[in-house]
């Protein structure tokens, strides 16, 4: 089938969609007929491809970093892509895994049709019809005898904010599930609820031109070399000859090009931190104007960091005192000081504290709001930002309050839809979705573009708990993923480039990426997989005005109104593909007093940027109700479980290479991608570990922890520190030793310690 053929095909189907079938049919069922027709594909979409033989911009599927890469097209089809020159993000750059985005999409291994495990246990191949119909019949079934709550859904940071908004909507206030998460748990709910405490309103303050303009640059448990190298980037850009402070238990890439590595005993960030609070506080580096005017809390936090000497923080994090002086000496001294942070610290039994003390010495330092200043969570996934205003799960509908009789007053008129509908009260975090199947209260689960057989925390009992359920639906990309490998029903989802919609970057930067390819056989955008759901269930009704991502769209930036994320100054799509992305906020008053043309002197080449509101707080204004901000503090806790006799090493976990991204479903798809990581597991320990245990580099070990074992190649180097080991979360060996245990605020999984021993097994 050709792709103009599919214009004609898509301009009449979106019109007899209008006419007639999708959502307005009488009994609310789609019909099959449309379902199956392959224009259906491109059902309510605008498509890059109906321009033959030109160029579209999409913002980059993976990292948050967000680049924008330039497609190719022949005849409608991407043909290849290169790195956006002007995009105001990547600037002509982009990574291994961006510029092999189009290959992952070519796989064997592609969900082409539902699959629905048949009598004999075997996952067979159905059609949109069975497959929807089993859905509801299925979940319905289960919600009739345990209750609505008894399922739930997992959803991700890796769909588009339009998809997972629908999702939101459809789920909660259409199937009355009361319990969704996603995997943003597992990476950025501690920075939400620490920004949430102290800004009053998770809010990123940043945008990368910081990196550029910043005299010292502190990087608290990030590897940006690895996990965000074209903001790396940006940071060699910088003609300041800042200070890099890095902060971390290994000698990462990162580290290694630092002026200054602090390499702590891992989770003794509290510690320092405070320790440099107190330093900064001594020497006199206090912005007190800035404190008295915009902050409270800072009688509590001189107090409470009183006790931490350079020796007490010395003795505990096993630095010298001068280093953490030095540290705090750079950061006092600095004109613009910027301090950065990412898993390291977010995936930590006390992430939130942590955060927030990070967000502490910004914010007593004055260096907040001003150009290379802030107190800056680096994002994950392409659209964890996405995912955090606008999944329905953490908060409602654009960052609202399930609690507030207000707000969901306000959001069930944007929605159009009777306020009963919307719960009063957050639905379970992840770990309770969890303990929620172990104890019987959740039987159904539907799992959209996450892994968690292989990415969740203790994965062997993860993976127990998964097949207790009475049904498990998983819609992804691909049919082998270790999650689907246990699915009762896979729904085949089109991919990143197959259909469109907007992301979120770390800076706040909306973007769009666009449909360049047809899916694989029949596997649909899950725009189009939630509405024909909400069609099937019965709720087509509520759905009605979803017609396409872009009208998602518009219906977003009504919840968005007066928030905030306001976006409500943004005009459409065009919009955004014109300026290079617009961050939020660009509300309509933001759109009519500030100017969005070029300024002189202020080109980005074919992009119109809108200038202004680039970072937050510049007039030294918070979301908090007395618009101050939160000085939180908290005492240290100890790691539950510490390295003994039994399991005498710490092991650690993140991201090994440019080139893998996490679960590895897409990049090992890639033949270029594979040569460029270690495709055997792989752990690293220290010359010293590894002459105790008599281990050779490159030979096979077993590493294994209380909760299980896993074999891997020994990566001999002294970038871990005697005593601990790093394995890479790629490989599914990982999450089997890990230790199941959370932030107490935020529920976050703490990913990056627990007590592991080594053995070696000649193979
Ligand atoms: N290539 C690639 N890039 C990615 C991803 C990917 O899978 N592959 N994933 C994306 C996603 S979703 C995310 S969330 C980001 C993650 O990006 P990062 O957070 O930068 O990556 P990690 O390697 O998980 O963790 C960062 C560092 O934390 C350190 N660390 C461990 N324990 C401690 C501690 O107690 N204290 C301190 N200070 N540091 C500690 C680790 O040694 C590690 O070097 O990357 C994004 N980018
Ligand atoms: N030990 C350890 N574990 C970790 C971490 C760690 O540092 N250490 N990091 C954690 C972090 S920060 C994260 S973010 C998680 C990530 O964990 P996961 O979310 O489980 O990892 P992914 O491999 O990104 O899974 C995304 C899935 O979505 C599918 N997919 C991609 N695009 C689409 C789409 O458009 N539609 C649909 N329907 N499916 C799609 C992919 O094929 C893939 O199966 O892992 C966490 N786990
Ligand atoms: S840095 Fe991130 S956004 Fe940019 S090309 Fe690489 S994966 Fe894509
Ligand atoms: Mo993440």
């Amino acid at each position: 089938m050709s792709l103009v053929s599919t214009q004609e095909t898509l301009s009449r189907l979106k019109q007899a969609v209008r006419r007639l079938p999708i959502l307005q049919n009488v009994d609310g069922r789609m019909t099959r007929e449309l379902l199956l027709n392959p224009g259906s594909h491109g059902l309510g979409m605008t498509h890059a491809s109906l321009r033959p033989d030109a160029t579209a911009t999409s913002v980059c599927g993976y990292c948050s970093t967000g680049c924008g890469l330039r497609i190719h097209l022949r005849d409608g089809q991407a043909v290849g892509l290169t790195p956006e020159t002007d995009y105001p993000v990547n600037l002509g750059m982009a990574c291994p895994k961006g510029w092999e985005s189009l290959r992952v999409l070519e796989s064997a291994d592609r969900a082409t049709h539902p699959l629905l495990r048949n009598a004999e246990g075997e996952l067979e191949p159905v059609s949109w019809d069975r497959a929807l119909t089993e859905f509801c019949e299925r979940f319905k079934a289960i919600q009739a005898a345990h209750g609505a709550d008894s399922v739930a859904f997992l959803s991700t940071g890796q769909i588009a904010c339009e998809e997972m908004a629908l999702l939101g909507v459809l789920a909660k206030f259409g199937m009355g599930l009361k319990h969704g998460d996603g995997n943003t748990r597992q990476c950025m709910a501690t920075a939400v609820t620490a920004y949430k405490e102290s800004f009053g309103f998770d809010a990123p303050p940043f945008t990368y031109e910081d990196f550029e303009q910043s005299d010292c640059l502190v990087f608290i448990g990030a590897n940006p070399c690895i996990g965000h190298p074209i903001m790396w980037e940006r940071v060699l850009r910088n003609q300041h000859a800042p200070e890099v402070i890095v902060v971390d238990p290994r000698s990462t890439e990162t580290a290694m090009a630092a002026t200054q590595h602090l390499q702590l005993r891992p989770k003794s960030d509290l510690v320092l931190l405070y320790a440099i609070t107190r330093q900064l506080i001594e020497s006199g580096y206090v912005d007190h104007d800035f404190v008295a005017a915009h902050t409270t809390g800072f009688r509590e936090l001189t107090q409470h960091v009183d006790s931490y000497t350079p020796e007490y923080a010395a003795a505990r994090t096993g630095l010298s005192a001068e280093k953490i002086l030095r540290a705090a000496e750079s950061i006092g001294q600095a004109k613009a000081a910027s301090l950065w942070w990412t898993m390291g610290v977010n995936q930590s039994y006390e992430g939130v504290r942590t955060a927030q003390a990070i967000i502490n010495i910004a914010l007593i330092t004055g260096n907040i709001g001003r150009p290379g200043t802030g107190a800056n969570s680096i994002t994950g996934q392409c659209n964890a930002m996405g995912s955090r205003l606008w999944s329905g799960t953490t908060n409602l509908f654009g960052h609202h309050d399930y609690a507030d009789p207000e707000h969901r007053e306000k959001i069930a008129a944007v929605l159009d839809i009777d306020p009963g509908k919307i719960p009063d009260e957050n639905g379970w975090s992840y770990d309770r979705i969890v303990e929620g199947i172990r104890c019987g209260k959740i039987r159904g689960l539907w799992v959209i573009a996450t892994n968690p057989a292989h990415s969740w925390i203790h994965q062997g009992d993860a993976r127990e708990l998964l097949d207790k359920l009475d049904f498990l639906v998983v819609q992804d990309m691909y049919a082998t993923t270790e999650t689907a490998r246990q699915a009762d029903l896979i729904l085949p989802a089109a991919g990143w480039g197959e259909k469109e919609g907007t992301f979120i970057n770390s800076e706040r930067r909306y973007g769009v990426h666009r449909r360049v390819r047809v899916a694989p056989g029949e596997a649909l955008a899950d725009f189009q997989i939630f509405r024909a759901i909400g069609a099937y269930w019965g709720v087509g009704e509520m759905l009605t005005e979803w017609t396409d991502p872009e009208a998602g769209f518009r219906i977003m930036q009504r919840a968005s109104r007066g928030q905030p994320c306001d976006i409500t100054g943004i005009e459409n799509y065009a919009h955004l593909d014109r300026c290079g992305g617009i961050q939020w906020p660009w509300s309509e008053a933001d759109a009519e007093t500030k100017s969005q043309g070029t300024q002189p002197g202020e080109s980005m080449g074919q992009y119109h940027t809108p200038r202004p509101h680039r970072r937050l707080f510049g007039n030294g204004e918070f979301f908090t109700p007395d618009r101050r901000a939160r000085l939180i503090v908290a005492e240290p806790r100890g790691m539950p479980e510490l390295p003994d006799a039994d399991f005498p090493m710490l092991m650690l976990t993140g991201r090994g290479s440019v080139s893998q991204w996490h679960t590895q479903t897409r990049t090992s798809k890639s033949p270029i991608l594979r040569e460029l990581y270690p495709n055997e597991p792989y752990v690293e320990l220290h010359p010293d570990d590894a002459s105790r245990y008599a281990i050779r580099n490159g030979e096979w070990v077993e590493v294994s922890s209380r909760r299980g074992r896993a074999e891997a190649r020994a990566l001999v180097s002294p970038t871990v520190r005697v005593g601990q080991v790093f394995m890479a979360m790629h490989y599914e060996e990982t999450n089997r030793l890990t230790l199941s245990h959370f932030d107490p605020y935020s529920r976050q999984p703490s990913y990056k310690n627990c007590a592991v021993r080594l053995r070696s097994i000649k193979q």
